[in-house]
């Protein structure tokens, strides 16, 4: 992926976040390193090692302990080595408390609206605390060997306690904080503890900039923080909160990926061969083919998709064997009972669908529910004729711009959530409101008798966007505005 020039990347760049890049795993006697899986990652690894920085993680592999130093720390990538992973290990009550737990079963439902999930528990809750001063111990630790003030990167909800504690040891850091998720609106906020909602909101003010994928989770953000701390200023001109003698701006930067490494996926002869397959399996003739892709989550809405599907199945029995539905369902958090649950109720419907509408010739529902490699998924985005995603909530959705960018032939439709927050960007995809089932039908019939020259024209227009806000854009536009957040913030400090 070609960089972007980091001109302003003068300090040492410190990364957390909760999945490491590399992990090592025990097999077949000997050691294997598991490189970066998922685009962010893969995203991230290459401003590491042109920076010489620091990630700091999890240590989720079995064999990680083995291959790191007494301070947990290994050079990365194994091949060539460019740039530190210190690792932090948790016992398994924290990786229970603090990660399936706290983080997993009260802050993500909390911030995807699923209310009637939030569960909150003290003991839960004293593990964030716990796991986040672990980390930010080490984040402390790290930036003592390098020296200087360094920038460190934080991502997401699983580490809104690290700024303001890094804050305290470091007051020099450059600190920022990338938030992949939704931020909710204060009544949903306000179901946590009074006593909690106060120390996510102060330790997120640890940073010199907030950043959001979208305008309406961060005016969440300000929102909630006018209600949970009143004495904090808001400059919207400014996008600038004033609390206790300092100040945090706050963002909007939409993510995006890595468009080129997308397309030439893709154009693989093997991709291509894959692609066949799937269209002479599952496609053949007229027949459509309809894909998604998903971890395996209830804020991806794969219940509703099944509903509609079966709404359109009963009410337009002409449309049975015009097109099969490929869903691609990456197992995920599994030991979190309601995804257990999530995945048992989505076989069971599937199996269910299947029986009832199943041909001698047509499988209606095809389910993939593995984790497969990316030129897989390459293939399944370059097979498809139409691509549904349907979140009940979500923070952007990658998926949504992967497809748009695997259409290099400009063909394709894609059906998106207006819940997704890929929506605000992706105004010429067809939009679908996941909770109102006859409508998702209806959209997706739209979407398989739509012309040739209309999706053409659609797909021209998304990839002309997803083109122009790639995932070196991302990056450049994040890392320069938290550059200049603390320039000015330096500049401000010194006035007051
Ligand atoms: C959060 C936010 C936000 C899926 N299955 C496989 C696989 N994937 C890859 C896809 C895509 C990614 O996982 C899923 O993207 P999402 O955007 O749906 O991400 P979440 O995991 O929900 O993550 C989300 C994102 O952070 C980034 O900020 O967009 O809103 O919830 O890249 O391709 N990849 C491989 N095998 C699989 O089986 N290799």
């Amino acid at each position: 992926m070609p960089l972007p020039n980091l001109p302003y990347l003068d300090r040492p760049l410190i990364l957390l976040s909760n999945r490491e890049p590399y992990e090592h795993v025990h097999r077949g006697g000997g050691i294997e390193v598991r490189p970066p899986a998922g685009g962010l990652v893969s995203a991230l690894d290459p401003i590491l090692r042109r920076t010489h920085g620091t990630w700091v993680a999890w240590a989720s592999g079995n064999a990680d302990r083995t291959v790191a130093d007494d301070f947990g720390r290994v050079s990365v990538p194994p091949e060539d080595p460019a740039y530190t992973l210190r690792r932090v290990w948790l016992s398994e009550d924290d990786v229970e408390g603090f990660y399936l737990g706290f983080a997993n079963s009260a802050l993500w439902p909390l911030c995807h609206l699923f209310v009637s999930m939030v569960d909150v528990r003290r003991s839960n809750w004293k593990s964030y605390v716990r796991a986040n001063a672990l980390f930010s111990a080490a984040v402390v630790q790290e930036a003592e060997r390098i020296g200087g003030a360094p920038m460190v990167w934080v991502h997401d909800y699983h580490f809104a306690l690290v700024p303001a504690t890094i804050r305290r040891t470091i007051p020099g850091a450059l600190i920022h904080q990338f938030w992949h998720i939704p931020f909710p609106p204060p009544d949903v906020f306000g179901i946590l503890p009074l006593g909690v909602q106060g120390a996510l909101i102060r330790g997120l003010l640890g940073n010199d900039l907030m950043e959001f994928q979208t305008d309406g989770y961060a005016r969440n953000f300000v929102d909630c923080l006018s209600r949970v701390l009143p004495d904090a200023r808001f400059d919207a001109d400014e996008a600038r909160i004033e609390f206790e003698g300092r100040a945090t701006r706050v963002g909007v930067f939409p993510i995006s990926i890595d468009v080129a490494e997308w397309a030439r996926l893709a154009a693989l002869p093997r991709t291509i061969e894959m692609s066949d397959t799937l269209r002479q399996r599952y496609a053949p003739g007229a027949r459509q083919l309809v894909v998604s892709v998903d971890r395996m989550d209830y804020t991806k809405g794969i219940v509703r998709r099944l509903r509609a599907l079966e709404h359109m199945w009963r009410s337009e029995p002409e449309r049975r064997g015009t097109f099969t539905m490929l869903l691609v369902a990456t197992p995920s958090r599994t030991d979190i009972p309601v995804y257990a649950r999530l995945e048992h109720d989505v076989l069971d419907q599937i199996v269910r669908l299947n029986d009832e509408f199943r041909t001698l010739d047509w499988t209606p529902i095809v389910l993939v529910h593995d984790n497969v490699d990316a030129d897989l998924l390459a293939a399944v985005y370059r097979a498809a004729d139409v691509c549904v995603v349907s979140s009940l909530q979500d923070g952007m959705n990658l998926v949504a711009k992967e497809f748009i960018a695997c259409r290099t032939n400009g063909t394709g439709v894609l059906v998106l959530s207006r819940f997704a927050g890929a929506a605000d960007e992706l105004s010429s995809a067809l939009p679908v409101n996941p909770f109102f089932i006859d409508a998702f039908a209806d959209t997706l019939g739209v979407a398989l008798d739509m012309p040739a020259q209309e999706r053409a024209s659609r797909m021209a227009q998304l990839r002309h966007r997803v083109s122009n806000a790639t995932i070196e854009d991302w990056l450049d536009s994040i890392l320069s505005a938290a550059e200049a957040a603390g320039r000015t913030l330096k500049a401000d400090a010194a006035a007051l």
